[in-house]
């Protein structure tokens, strides 16, 4: 019931009885706070504590924690030996034996809710247990500067990693957003920098904002607290000062140190913001005190200095910048951003510790020492890797928990993206590029939480679990140990004590989706309902009623002629076991007719392939979902077959405008019909208002006889000036075709 699978158990007959009269005894100075998280463990459960000492005499019957050189044990494992009248864990450090106390934690039982159900004794089954990390870096992050968070929640987050032997907590602090670190010697950081006159709410296309003061901030007290916290669960804490770029909230306190001098205000939004750090002597001197008093807070071996997403704009008009290219022979402002964050290693590494900033640091050459911490994909760790630097990856495709972890029509607003905790479990770290040498350079991998839609403790801690449990397996278990099956099982089980623990997981992984298909039979929907295998039974309604457990079972294809809102949940026997989620379907005269496109859709965005253009379900105002169809191409031509001559009256197609992701809505649509498939009659030929938004339709309304009709649908062929992306083709997003 382990989580993460250890290297290797092999169980015993018989159990260890533990009780309050149980003592633990430890066999070095050094291994006190690992022995009192045993005793706090225990007490938990038992409701007396059993007793401590230090003894370095060993066979003390009870348990026995002791640091022996085990050559098999690399760092950071243990060997933990259960018996029936004692229990050893030794490992060759501290951090090991504190992993092996995280193991006999898992194997203790969820404490009672009252203290009178309390046992008197906990049987704890014999195994001998050998167990060692796969990485080094087995990491979380979290932003808490689109989003404050209380040190409670930090610190029952740092549990939660300690739990799941994560030794990483990556803390983002600076953002545009907010500055969320005390700094003695510039006061208007936090005075100034960590609150904002209001925040972006709701999904990014409606661009809404309320105007209620938002803020928070660490003081220096509170931040030593949380990395002694820290230290004694063996995390260690990369604090994250980000420059040159998401800098608004420092700029906001000090504009001296942008190019145009400012004024600034902390900005309410998200997104990323041309005003970035301008790197003059004075902005070097106040980023280096700053940094001095980051690294007498926080004794670890790595300092995050950010380095994403800095746009060059300020930097190609600033005349200080200009000269200093030219002083420095940098041939462009990707060398200048490359100077920067040189110039903050040198700083860095002269104090003993070494920077590790995001894979943006790579362009315009990569400082000597840095670490990369790679997030657009696994490109930038590959060439990292090759080029002899440390990686850590955290690519959004499975890293990322701050998209989707179930279908967004049943989820809490996100930012996007779609990453089931299947998906994050599937994930490999070492990329197939690299060969075994240029392996070694990958530390590990992390996840991250970003807060931009997260707004309370309960939310991050939904975003993060169970997620987070899959990536500590993917970082800790052997490659060859990965079994989703039976991870799954652990998890539920694991969800108990999760729900002891107070923590507001997510059981999405419950949750029951739709395949929507076309049928030979035309004018139908063939709905299949889907859930992770081997976890209960799908029990289905089609009036969108809750489904109980007489509800009748799904087993094969629901053929859907009329309109229907099917509902479905997952039981195993007679409990319900996640949420129940719906689908409507909506029919008309277009609805699971036969349909082609040429040319294909593109595959990142073809999930149910042409058949999504009259599945029934329209793809409504959100990008984030399956129902968009996606294509880069100049035109894409739509032909759909009605089955035989109908009376029409309406013929529409929509299409998603979403300027700041490059989708843009097509230029205009002609829209033809035809009785033989072969001649065509054009309608007309609709173009999108000018000020678009969201979901565009393109509509001809003429009452006639018709079969075939075709949709010939042309891009803009550019993005215009202005709009992000400019000069790229755009994408075009379709969904659904109606025809009354
Ligand atoms: C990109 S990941 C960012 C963050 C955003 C995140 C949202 C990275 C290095 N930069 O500023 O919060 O996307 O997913």
């Amino acid at each position: 019931m382990f989580i993460p699978a250890p290297v290797q158990v092999a169980s015993d007959t018989g159990v260890f009885r533990a009780t309050s009269a149980t003592s633990i005894v430890y066999a070095q100075l050094s291994l006190k706070d690992e022995a009192l998280a045993l005793q706090a463990e225990l007490k938990n459960v038992l409701g007396t504590q059993p007793l401590v000492s230090y003894d370095q005499t060993g066979k003390t019957k009870g348990i026995r924690l002791a640091i022996v050189n085990i050559d098999s044990v690399p760092e950071g494992g243990y060997s933990m030996v259960i018996r029936k009248d004692h229990i050893e864990l030794t490992a060759p450090d501290d951090a090991g034996i504190f992993n092996g106390v995280q193991t006999l934690a898992q194997l203790l039982p969820v404490p009672a809710l009252n203290a009178s159900a309390r046992p008197a004794g906990i049987d704890i089954p014999c195994m001998s247990v050998t167990d060692f990390p796969r990485f080094a870096w087995r990491g979380m992050h979290l932003d808490v500067c689109r989003h404050f968070f209380p040190v409670d929640l930090v610190k029952k987050y740092i549990d939660l990693l300690a739990r799941y032997k994560m030794n990483t907590f990556h803390w983002h602090l600076t953002e545009d957003q907010g500055w969320r670190i005390e700094i003695k010697k510039y006061p208007k950081l936090t005075e100034v920098g960590a609150w904002r006159s209001g925040s972006e709410y709701g999904p990014y296309s409606d661009r809404t904002f309320d105007s209620t003061r938002y803020g928070g901030f660490y003081t220096q007290e509170e931040i030593r607290e949380v990395v002694a916290y820290a230290q004694s669960k063996h995390v260690a804490i990369v604090p994250e000062i980000e420059m040159p770029g998401h800098s608004l909230a420092a700029l906001a306190a000090y504009p001296e140190f942008s190019c145009t001098g400012g004024p600034f205000e902390v900005e309410k939004g998200w997104g990323v913001f041309e005003d970035v750090f301008c790197p003059k002597e004075e902005t070097f001197t106040f980023l280096e005190n700053v940094l001095t008093e980051v690294m007498d807070l926080f004794p670890g071996e790595y300092i995050h200095i950010g380095g994403d997403e800095c746009p060059k704009e300020r930097w190609k008009t600033c005349a200080h910048c200009q000269a200093l290219m030219k002083s420095e022979g940098l041939k462009d402002e990707h060398e200048l951003q490359s100077y920067f964050i040189r110039r903050i290693e040198t700083f860095v590494n002269k104090k003993g510790r070494k920077i590790i900033g995001w894979d943006e640091i790579l362009e315009g050459g990569l400082a000597p020492n840095a670490a990369v911490m790679s997030w657009r994909g696994t490109e930038g760790g590959i060439a990292a890797a090759k080029a002899r630097h440390n990686v850590v990856m955290s690519p959004g495709s499975h890293c990322y928990f701050d998209h989707y972890q179930g279908d967004p029509a049943n989820e809490p607003l996100a930012i996007g993206g779609f990453t089931t905790v299947q998906k994050v479990y599937s994930y490999e770290p070492v990329p197939a590029e690299l060969n075994a040498d240029e392996a070694k350079y990958i530390l590990g991998a992390q996840g991250n939480v970003w807060t931009e839609y997260i707004t309370t403790p309960e939310q991050v801690e939904y975003m993060a679990v169970p997620r987070m449990l899959a990536l500590a397996e993917v970082l800790w278990s052997p490659k060859k140990k990965r079994d989703e099956a039976d991870f799954v099982r652990r998890l539920e089980h694991e969800f108990t004590a999760l729900s002891a623990l107070d923590v507001h997981y997510s059981k999405s992984l419950f949750n029951v989706g739709f395949k929507l298909t076309g049928s030979k039979k035309r004018g139908q929907v063939n709905v299949e309902p889907f859930a992770t295998p081997g976890l209960g039974e799908i029990r289905y309604t089609l009036d969108n009623q809750e489904p109980t457990k007489d509800s009748p079972q799904f087993v094969t294809t629901l053929e859907q002629r009329e309109n229907v809102i099917i509902r479905a949940a997952l039981f195993r026997g007679d409990r319900k076991l996640g949420y129940s989620t719906s689908k409507k379907l909506s029919f008309d005269l277009a609805t699971g007719r036969a349909v082609t496109t040429s040319p294909a859709p593109n595959e990142r965005y073809n999930d149910g392939g042409p058949f999504t253009l009259v599945d029934g379900v329209s793809a409504g105002n959100k990008r984030v979902n399956n129902e968009w169809l996606g294509w880069k191409d100049d035109r894409v031509t739509i032909k759909l077959d009605l089955g035989e001559e109908q009376w029409v009256s309406r013929i529409s197609i929509g299409a998603l405008a979403e300027k700041y992701s490059w989708i843009q809505p097509p230029a205009e649509v002609e829209i033809a019909v035809s009785s033989d498939g072969v001649t065509y009659l054009v309608l007309d030929t609709p173009k999108p208002p000018s000020d678009a938004k969201n979901h565009v339709e393109f509509a001809v309304s003429v009452p006639m006889m018709t079969r075939y009709i075709r949709f010939i649908v042309k891009s803009i062929g550019h993005i215009p000036e202005g709009d992000a992306g400019a000069g790229n083709p755009p994408w075009m997003f379709l969904d659904e075709i109606h025809v009354k």
